[in-house]
This record gives C-alpha cells, sequence and structure tokens, in this order.
C-alpha cells in the first residue's frame, strides 16, 4: 500500500526517470559519428593517463596515495558531454579523470601528481585534492562521502544565485551508505536543489563487495525516501551514460530538484595502487575487460559503421599518447616547491 501511494505521487517525469539498467533500451541510441569519436579520445586520454600515473608510481615518482580511474571511464565522459560552463563538478579521491574530462590540462594534473611548483595545487596537494574553478571542478576529496553535502552547496550556490547551472556530484557504492548522504539527500529535495548525485557502483568498497557491506544494493532507489527519482545506468556504454546526462540535466535545469544516477561501472585496478586486489578473482576482472570496455565498445562501433578506418583510430591513439607523455616528461622535469610555499594557501 505504502509503496502504491508513493508511486501515486510521483510526478509522471520523476517515474519515467526512475527504473534500472536492462529497462533502457531506447537510450542506446548512436550519438552519431563525431560524438563517438570525442568521447572515444576523450576516454582514452583519462585510460592513457591513467596508465602512465600507475607506471609514475611504480617508478617512485609520484608518493602517497593514488586511485585509478580505469575501466570507468565512459561515466565521466558521457555526463561531462551534457554540462555548460558555470556546471559545478566534485567528486571524491579517484578524480583524475573527473579533472581530464572537465578540461584541465593534463600537464598540471601530472605536475601535481609528482608533487610538483606548476602542479594544479601547487605541487602541495597532490592526487586527491586539485581545484579549477575555471572549469567548474571543486576536488578532490580524500575523506569518504565528504563531496556529498559540499556538492550540495554548489547546487545551493547555483540556486541562490538565480542561475540555471547542476551541480554534478559524484560518490561511490561504498560511500553511499555514509549518513552525511542522507541529510544532504534531504536538504536537496527540500529546497529543490539542481543536485545531480552520481553514484559510480564499482561493485567495491576498498576490498568489500556492495553485496557484503550493503542492506539494499540497488543504489538508484536510495533517494526514495526523500522522493528523489533515480536511474540505474549502464556506466560502461558512453551512449546510455549521455542519454541519462541529456534527462538529468534537463530535470534539474527546469527546477524539478535533485535526481541519482547509479552507473553501475567496474574498476580494473585496486582500490589504490597498494591494493592487490585479492578479493576478486582475475576471471571476473577479465570477463569484464573483454565484454564490456567503455573505449572498446565505441572503436568497434566506429570501425563497424565506417565512422573512421584502424589507422585513423591509431592516429588519435598516437596522439593522445603524444600529450600523455608531454604532460610526463613536464611532471619529471618540472622543479619541486619552493621551501617558502609551505606557509602560503594555508589558514593562519
Ligand atoms: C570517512 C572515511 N572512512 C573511511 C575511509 C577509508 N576509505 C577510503 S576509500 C574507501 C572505500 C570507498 O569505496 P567507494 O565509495 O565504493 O568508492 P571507490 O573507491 O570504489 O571509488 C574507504 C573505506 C575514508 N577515506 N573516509
Ligand atoms: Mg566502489
Amino acid at each position: 500500500m505504502a509503496v502504491a501511494k508513493n508511486k501515486a505521487q510521483q510526478p509522471a517525469a520523476a517515474r519515467q526517470l526512475s527504473g534500472k539498467a536492462e529497462d533502457q533500451a531506447e537510450n542506446k541510441a548512436d550519438l552519431g559519428k563525431d560524438q563517438e569519436l570525442a568521447a572515444y579520445r576523450d576516454m582514452l586520454l583519462i585510460r592513457r593517463f591513467e596508465e602512465k600515473a600507475g607506471q609514475m608510481y611504480g617508478m617512485g615518482l609520484i608518493g602517497g596515495f593514488c586511485h585509478l580511474y580505469i575501466g570507468q571511464e565512459a561515466v565521466v565522459v558521457g555526463m561531462q558531454m551534457a554540462l555548460k560552463k558555470g556546471d559545478a563538478i566534485i567528486t571524491g579521491y579517484r578524480d583524475h579523470g573527473h579533472m581530464l574530462a572537465a578540461g584541465m590540462d593534463p600537464k598540471g594534473v601530472m605536475a601535481e601528481l609528482t608533487g610538483r611548483a606548476h602542479g594544479y595545487s601547487k605541487g602541495k596537494g597532490g592526487s586527491m585534492h586539485m581545484f579549477s574553478a575555471e572549469k567548474g571542478f571543486f576536488g578532490g576529496h580524500g575523506i569518504v562521502a565528504a563531496q556529498v553535502p559540499l556538492g550540495t552547496g554548489l547546487a545551493f550556490a547555483s540556486k541562490y544565485r538565480g542561475q540555471d547551472n547542476v551541480s554534478l556530484t559524484y560518490f561511490g557504492d561504498g560511500a553511499a551508505n555514509q549518513g552525511q548522504v542522507y541529510e544532504s539527500f534531504n536538504m536537496a529535495k527540500l529546497w529543490m536543489l539542481p543536485a545531480i548525485y552520481i553514484i559510480e557502483n564499482n561493485q567495491y568498497a576498498m576490498g568489500t563487495s556492495l553485496k557484503r557491506a550493503s542492506a539494499t544494493v540497488d543504489l538508484y532507489q536510495r533517494g526514495a525516501a526523500h522522493g528523489i527519482p533515480g536511474e540505474q545506468v549502464d556506466g560502461m556504454d558512453v551512449r546510455a551514460v549521455k542519454a541519462a546526462a541529456d534527462k538529468a540535466v534537463k530535470w534539474c535545469r527546469e527546477g524539478n530538484g535533485p535526481i541519482i544516477l547509479e552507473m553501475m561501472t567496474y574498476r580494473y585496478r585496486g582500490h589504490s595502487m597498494s591494493d592487490p586486489a585479492k578479493y576478486r578473482t582475475r576471471e571476473e576482472v577479465e570477463k569484464v575487460r573483454t565484454e564490456h570496455d567503455p573505449i572498446e565498445q565505441v572503436r568497434q562501433r566506429a570501425i563497424q559503421k565506417k565512422w573512421a578506418s584502424e589507422d585513423e583510430l591509431k592516429k588519435i591513439d598516437a596522439k593522445v599518447r603524444e600529450i600523455v607523455n608531454e604532460a610526463a616528461e613536464f611532471a619529471t622535469n618540472d622543479p619541486e616547491p619552493d621551501p617558502s610555499e609551505l606557509y602560503t594557501d594555508i589558514y593562519a
């Protein structure tokens, strides 16, 4: 009875937005040659950048924590395609892909990873603490779910200023069980804030699978108690992500309040560089890699639909490698911050 009543109270548009990934056949339309090739290039940039960061970590050039986004690229790239200037993005510590998708300079990101003077935080922040107000990227946060109230605040700022900009708050399946997430949901709905909550459900929080740690696993339904609609999305398919992003952004810009997108995704690497990932089998990872890889899916479509030849795709790859190599070179040769920087950018 209670469920039926809730359904009746949901506006028609919210009902349309709610649902599981398998109900999304209509969202799998091609984006067309130009958009798919742009997505291919952007996802490849993240993949190659992260591979290089992994190598540089192994060589001791990057210290501290380093969480790679390899496997999850379609999520940020598809979401970014629906944004406009002034929209805000905030995320946790698995953040390099978000920065690159937002258009931040790979040299500045890599130099921050190596702790150098021309990194985005002048070499004082590292992997988890980079920002670019110009690109609408508000970090980079190491405390699980801490970005959720902050992202809600960014949505509040947009509404308070009378802008039609949206705020994108990314967080993981593990973070979805944090208390502050639900306090944020409550405020976002109460004040009808333009907040898009994107749950990157890669099925693990460090070494713990969602099934072992969570009383319910359909995370797109987590807004139900607050009347926030949610949709589960195939986060390995950039077409599905872009379609969901378009709907969610429109929903928010038109003043309908917050919305949740649960992105079904997977990370190929361990939680961080120091995780040997013994809690899952090689076969499990291999299966996703070979059957659902977000970049390979676009590559195959591009060939099949004759959007690009093998040679043309190799050229995109070569160009991306060049950008990443230049970033690595820059980050290796840039000086470390001057010791006097210890006393700048701090609260006295
Ligand atoms: C408040 C808090 N608790 C615990 C940690 C340690 N920790 C870092 S990442 C993480 C797992 C989070 O997993 P999830 O939200 O699924 O994101 P993913 O790493 O999979 O992207 C934990 C428990 C932390 N950083 N902050
Ligand atoms: Mg996770």
